[in-house]
């Protein structure tokens, strides 16, 4: 059975996706497509979305990360991930629906790639950019909090698709100090980043971006 992942190293999807392929175990092939530079018709004729990533098993081509973690779940042997009782399976889909609709484009786009990614290629930091991300992420932190707190999912104990669906983005934005300091003021959620960064799996995906991280560095994320 041959798996395959087509990402990007430093896209925060990818590592998402990477990440459940480490949580399983998985061995697969990396094919590292850069989505932002062009157009790659290899990607496009795997994805007509032209995102990243995509998973290749078997010729079954998928793309769509929470769909990716969904498949990968059930398709592969490992620990559950997705909750059996109506209401934490209904916690982590709204955690998952609030990073993707709310969470990332502030978080990843506009905080961590203007505050941490624009200086480590020289690139000029836009602050306005950065002060509308910290306005849009403020309450999508408040959200998040709030399920921490309320312990159905993050809750530092059992990991669900939840865990691993935030874990990249806030690992990202913490990387702000503004980010790391919005963090700080929501307790639960800190608490769950402290247990959640030290998972061998997310430690394995989670490497340095930047020039000196990546075997070819690409400009934007
Ligand atoms: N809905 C997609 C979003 C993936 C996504 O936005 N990936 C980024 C990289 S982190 C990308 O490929 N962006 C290229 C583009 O939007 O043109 C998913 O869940 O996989």
């Amino acid at each position: 059975m041959a798996v395959r992942l087509t990402g990007l190293g430093v896209s925060v999807y990818t590592r998402i996706a990477r990440l459940m392929l480490a949580e399983r175990r998985i061995e697969y092939e990396f094919i590292e497509i850069d989505p932002f530079v062009g157009t790659s018709s290899a990607l496009v004729d795997l994805n007509p979305l032209h995102t990243v990533p995509v998973l290749d098993h078997d010729g079954f081509i998928l793309h769509e990360t929470s769909a990716i973690l969904r498949y990968l779940e059930t398709a592969f042997n490992g620990v559950p991930m997705v909750p059996g009782a109506p209401k934490p399976l209904a916690r982590m889909a709204q955690v998952i629906s609030v990073i993707d609709s709310r969470g990332y484009w502030p978080m990843v786009r506009q905080v961590f790639a203007q505050r941490v990614y624009a200086p480590l290629y020289g690139e000029p930091v836009d602050e306005a950019v950065i002060a509308e991300g910290l306005r849009r992420a403020v309450p999508v932190l408040q959200a998040l909090e709030r399920i921490a707190g309320e312990r159905l999912v993050l809750n530092g104990d059992r990991v669900t698709l939840a865990d691993l669906h935030l874990g990249p983005m806030v690992g990202y934005f913490q990387q702000a100090p503004e980010g790391q300091e919005i963090l700080a003021g929501n307790k639960a959620l800190s608490r769950w980043w402290g247990w959640f960064r030290e998972r061998p799996a997310f430690q394995a995906v989670d490497r340095p971006v930047g020039p000196g991280g990546l075997a070819s560095p690409p400009k934007r994320l």
